[in-house]
């Protein structure tokens, strides 16, 4: 894995080092350190300043061009797609590393497999596979125009990691990504296989992150009836305002567009944009692919409850410990889900030498 320190550059010229970054220069690389609480690194903010127009100029200006020039991809477009940010190798690692742990516990986890042969997405398996984990801390332009965009360290929230393509309708990922402050987070996606149509490429609605955003209360009210009584997770609210931006994007003159990339490109899309995934026309083809949801260190993360009831009270730090690898830092998680169906501790399987996937 490569070292961060390369990116002190950019943070000298555009931002205050955050505390986590001194916390990062302190440590020994390669260690993975004890579990620590970070306070919010953006807690002063009221929002990104990618969506502040005051702010926009003055802090691409001192951006390296290639940074600006995803910055400002996802100002305007609200997507960016970085080519060849992964080696195409390590794609091919990193599912062979999957498909040996699958088989190696293929008893536990087959019950899983859909009648297409593939597993539904995995929530975190990046505790598991250092070949996930190393999507976010060896992907150097990903990370740089994160670490622009927040003007804080970004960290790892959660991942997705996909077998085949999502299929899903074009949606905002906000109401289960509900910072403090609000759209404090991105979209990091990297294709492990090239997508395309046959087996189901990313879709999005160029330039739908800058229609304004709905009544949330409103549409909270119609379905739960009280703002007070707002589920962190409810499928019919999520729908209900999926199905109300599809149509602004619609009504506005919006068209869906198919991202055709190729193994090792990253996109990255901004905390407002409709995306989904498209038809797949050969079911039977594998579209590897992992999503990651990222923030700056100390964010806290809510759901439903809080993104439909904005101004509903909310600690503004993150409740749950980070862990810092080799100067990267993600939030600790225990376990690790197959399709929202199973939860596995991750301890009952990574403390197992002999259990190593990675060769
Ligand atoms: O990979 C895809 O097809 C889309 C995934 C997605 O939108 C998500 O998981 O939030
Ligand atoms: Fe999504």
């Amino acid at each position: 894995m490569k070292a961060a320190t390369d990116l002190f550059g950019l943070q000298e010229v555009c931002f205050r080092v955050t505390e986590a970054h001194s916390l990062r220069l302190a440590t020994t690389p390669g260690a993975k350190d004890q579990t620590m609480k970070l306070t919010n690194s953006v807690r002063n903010k009221i929002h990104p300043w990618f969506m502040d127009s005051s702010e926009i100029q003055k802090n691409s200006k001192n951006l390296p061009s290639e940074i600006r020039h995803h910055t400002n991809e996802i100002i305007e477009n609200g997507f960016t797609v970085i080519k060849k940010s992964i080696p195409k190798e390590k794609c091919t690692q990193a599912i062979n590393s999957f498909k040996r742990f699958s088989q190696s516990h293929k008893q536990k986890f087959e019950k899983h497999i859909d009648a297409d042969g593939h597993y539904p997405r995995i929530i975190n398996l990046h505790t598991i596979l250092p070949e996930l984990f190393s999507l976010f801390s060896d992907n150097s332009i990903a990370y740089q125009t994160q670490l622009a965009l927040f003007g804080a360290t970004p960290c790892l929230y959660t991942s997705l990691f996909y077998e085949r393509g999502s299929a899903q309708p074009a949606h905002r990922d906000s109401p289960y990504f509900s910072t403090r402050p609000e759209h404090f987070y991105l979209g990091v996606w990297v294709a492990l296989e090239d997508a395309t149509k046959a087996n189901g490429a990313l879709q999005v609605f160029a330039g739908g992150h800058k229609l304004p955003e709905l009544n949330r209360e409103e549409i909270a009210k119609e379905i739960v009836g009280s703002l007070n009584e707002i589920p962190p997770i409810s499928n019919e609210l999520f729908e209900s305002y999926r199905s109300k931006v599809e149509q602004q994007c619609l009504s506005a003159g919006l068209t869906l567009q198919t991202l055709d990339v190729e193994a090792g490109d990253t996109v990255i899309w901004h905390p407002q944009l409709p995306h989904g995934g498209g038809a797949i026309e050969d079911i039977t083809r594998t579209r590897f692919s992992l999503v990651m949801h990222t923030t700056p260190v100390g964010v806290p993360v809510y759901h439903q409850d809080k993104f439909f009831n904005p101004k509903a009270p909310a600690p503004m730090d993150a409740p749950w410990e980070y862990e810092q690898i080799e100067g990267f830092y993600r939030v600790q998680h225990t376990t690790f889900n197959i399709g929202h169906q199973e939860a596995f501790e991750v301890s009952d399987f990574s403390a197992r030498p002999q259990e190593d996937y990675s060769s």
